[in-house]
């Protein structure tokens, strides 16, 4: 997709109230450090737009990020890193709870994962509960320039299998190299498109 724009909107905490636009949204979610930051700057061509790190934990809130001024990305807090507080990690889940579960504008959940790893146990329990709540999950695998073509093919198989999935319905991804760009967005536009009225 050709991007013209891509602005910061907000950053929502828990009690704070959602942006008033109904601008279709899809967010982004997945474990602490698996490069959900790095997508979305990679999606928008923008290096600092999200904010990364190399230490897991860095996103804490909901943060709401608008496209040629008519798609919301929102990058989503990750999960289950174990060395962040308890008291902290408590205030996640509800956070991502109550978004993806009362969120009119939310069109869909982009699930990331590792392409090395495969899904953890908490991504497996995210995309059954996206699929409860009737939510479409697009699965990424991304670092997919940490994997060697062949390994990625089998990767790829492998996941698809565990989510009984098609192989086709997983993208692959790379934020390092752009690899895998124009297929999501195909992808993120197509579910925008399916929700239309
Ligand atoms: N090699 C490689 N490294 C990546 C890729 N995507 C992200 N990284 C690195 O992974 C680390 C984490 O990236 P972030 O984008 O901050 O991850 P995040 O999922 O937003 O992390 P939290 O906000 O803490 O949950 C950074 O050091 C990135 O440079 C990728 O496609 N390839
Ligand atoms: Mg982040």
């Amino acid at each position: 997709m050709k991007i013209t724009s891509a602005e910061f909107l907000k950053s929502v905490y828990p009690g704070d109230d959602y942006p008033s636009d109904s601008y279709p949204e899809v967010a982004f979610a997945g474990r602490s450090n698996v490069g959900k930051s790095s997508l979305i700057n990679t999606l928008v061509n923008s290096r600092g737009l999200a904010r990364t790190s190399s230490t897991p934990g860095k996103t804490q809130s909901l943060n709401f990020f608008l496209v040629n001024r008519s798609i919301c990305l929102v990058d989503l807090p990750g999960y289950g890193y174990a060395k962040v507080p308890q008291q902290v990690h408590q205030r996640w889940s509800p956070l991502i709870e109550d978004y993806c579960r009362n969120r009119k504008n939310l069109r869909g959940v982009v699930v990331i994962i590792d392409a090395r790893t495969g899904p953890t146990p908490l991504d497996l329990s995210l995309i059954e509960w996206l699929r409860s709540l009737s939510l479409p999950a697009l699965i990424t695998m991304t670092k997919s320039d940490k994997l060697s073509k062949n390994k990625l093919v089998h990767a790829r198989r492998q996941i698809a299998e565990t989510l009984s999935i098609d192989p086709e319905e997983i993208c692959t991804f790379s934020a390092r190299t752009g690899a895998g760009k124009r297929e999501l967005w195909q992808k993120i536009r197509a579910l925008i498109d399916l929700a239309k009225p």
